[in-house]
C-alpha cells in the first residue's frame, strides 16, 4: 500500500481575471489523478512582490493528499499552468503571470533538485505565500523555520487583504 503525502500548493495571478483563474485552477487540481483536494484557502490580494511595477497579485493555497511522488505532482502541475497560458519562455523573472502554481511543501521532504527545491526556499519570508498557507496547513511544518503558524506569523501581513 502507498501511503498517502500531504503536499501544499502555493497558486498566484496578476494577468487576466485572475481570481477567475485561481478558481478553476483549484478544480483542476481536484482533478489530478492519485490526488485528492483536501482544503482551499480563500483568495487575497497582495502587493506585487520583486517586480513592483505590475498588478496586484492574487494568492491563494491549496492542501492535498496525493500518492503522486514530488516530481510527478510538480509536471502536473506545470501541465495545469500551460493549461491556463503561461509561457515560460516569454516571462520576466517574478514579472506578471497568468498563473504561478508553486509545490511549497511535501509532506515534511526536503528536496534539492534542479528543478525543484521543497519546501519552495522563499517561502519562509512570503506573506503572500504563508498567509493562505496557514488558513489550509498551518500545524505543519516548514523544515527548518518552524511551523506554518509560526512562520506566518513571523512576517508582516499588512497589505495583504482577503478578496
Ligand atoms: N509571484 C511572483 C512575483 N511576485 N508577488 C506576489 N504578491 N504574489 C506572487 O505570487 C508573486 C509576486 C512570480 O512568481
Ligand atoms: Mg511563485
Ligand atoms: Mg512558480
Amino acid at each position: 500500500m502507498t501511503v498517502a503525502v500531504t503536499a501544499c500548493i502555493g497558486l498566484g495571478a496578476n494577468l487576466g481575471d485572475a481570481a477567475g483563474t485561481l478558481r478553476a485552477a483549484f478544480d483542476a487540481i481536484g482533478k489530478l489523478p492519485d490526488t485528492t483536494l483536501v482544503a482551499t484557502s480563500p483568495l487575497y490580494v497582495t502587493p506585487a512582490w520583486g517586480v513592483e511595477a505590475q498588478p496586484d497579485f492574487i494568492n491563494a493555497a491549496a492542501r492535498v493528499d496525493t500518492t503522486l511522488d514530488a516530481l510527478a505532482l510538480l509536471d502536473a502541475l506545470l501541465e495545469i499552468e500551460r493549461q491556463f497560458g503561461r509561457d515560460r519562455s516569454r516571462e520576466q523573472r517574478w514579472g506578471p503571470r497568468t498563473l504561478d502554481l508553486d509545490l511549497l511543501l511535501y509532506g515534511e521532504a526536503v528536496i534539492e533538485l534542479p528543478g525543484l527545491q521543497v519546501p519552495h526556499p522563499r517561502l519562509h519570508e512570503r506573506a503572500f505565500a504563508l498567509v493562505p498557507l496557514a488558513d489550509v496547513a498551518s500545524e505543519l511544518r516548514i523544515a527548518g523555520h518552524g511551523t506554518v503558524r509560526e512562520a506566518a506569523f513571523r512576517v508582516g501581513h499588512d497589505a495583504i487583504r482577503a478578496l
